[in-house]
């Protein structure tokens, strides 16, 4: 029997692409580019499975005017919001993703951020580098205590619980949580969290807020001029979940008025446009969507996508199917 084609949008991890070539006919985008339309549309009509991330726009225009030979959007990352799922079912396509493979990855990154923007790591970092620390005295970048503070997680699925277990069991933090519902009751004993169902209380009360929702319809700018103002004077932001949950314009002005403390930013609004008002900030550490970017996270994730592509060919239901 021949093997299914796949096409990969980007390149991956050597072992991940080793595997796959043991299993399909695999095309790879020697460039290392992203793919224009013209060329996703190509892929569409001559591939029977197209493995995209998180820099392909798939809308219902990239899928070819005539026959499409795709079956399956075997997608590189859990998050799916730049793909039109309903347009893909449409087009006679299921789509897949890549959960659970980078849920504390991306908790630790979200970590990661929390104490840099606290502890004033970058700016610490640039004034060494910069051949300007003068050496140490007592009122050198104090920055904020973490420990003991309120984190407020906006999103509890996955990664958000997994940011709430690293900040609860190993900083000691008092967690607050938004969520469409309240988490099961040893969950939530557990984290000793508390369930805020309007986002305002959980603003007014959190020390660091930390965003973990999906971007959706319902959660695009959530995080606006309205919301911001919410926040307490003294709190910090963190950004891992998707640009487009955050009002870019509104953040920079909350930060340049000082309504919030800061910024910790993994994801823009228009990757990888970041705003200029950003980067010349002391207050605010920016990533470039590092979230999963770890050898052992992205080689599970492309072993993901294989464990869907694999059963899909099989004729079974993929695991992580998207309905
Ligand atoms: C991925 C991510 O690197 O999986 C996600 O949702 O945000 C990232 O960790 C990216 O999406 C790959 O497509």
């Amino acid at each position: 029997m021949s093997k299914a084609s796949i096409l990969l949008t980007r390149r991956w991890p050597a072992s991940v692409e080793k595997r796959l070539q043991d299993l399909f006919d695999v095309s790879l985008n020697v460039s290392d580019k992203p793919m224009s339309q013209a060329q996703l549309r190509e892929a569409f009509a001559t591939h029977d499975a197209v493995c995209p991330s998180v820099t392909d726009k798939i809308a219902a225009n990239s899928f070819p005017a005539g026959a499409v030979k795709a079956r399956i959007i075997a997608n590189y990352g859990v998050g799916f919001n730049h793909i039109d799922i309903e347009a893909a079912h449409k087009a006679g396509m299921q789509v897949t993703n890549t959960p659970d493979v980078l849920t504390d990855c991306t908790a630790d990154l979200a970590m990661c951020l929390m104490l840099m923007v606290a502890r004033r790591a970058g700016e610490g970092e640039r004034q060494l580098r910069a051949n300007q620390w003068s050496g140490w005295f007592p009122t050198h970048l104090m920055g904020t205590a973490v420990t003991g503070k309120t984190l407020g997680i906006v999103g509890m699925g996955r990664i958000g619980q997994a940011m709430a277990r690293k900040a609860h069991h190993g900083f000691g933090m008092k967690i607050l949580y938004h969520n469409r519902r309240p988490l099961a009751a040893e969950i939530s004993r557990e984290l000793a969290a508390d369930f805020c169902g309007e986002l305002g209380e959980l603003l007014a009360r959190a020390d660091f807020v930390a965003l973990h929702c999906p971007a959706a319809p319902e959660t695009w700018h959530l995080i606006n001029r309205d919301t911001l103002a919410q926040m307490q004077p003294h709190a910090f932001l963190i950004n891992t979940a998707r640009g487009d949950v955050v009002d870019e314009e509104a953040l920079v002005d909350a930060l340049e008025k000082r309504l919030i403390a800061g910024a910790g930013l993994d994801v823009y609004e228009h990757e990888p446009q970041v705003p200029e008002a950003l980067k010349a900030m002391e207050n605010v550490v920016l990533l470039p969507h590092l979230g999963s970017a770890t050898e052992e996270t992205r080689i599970a994730m492309g072993m993901r996508v294989i464990d869907n592509l694999e059963a899909f060919f099989r004729g079974e239901e993929p695991p992580d199917r998207i309905v």
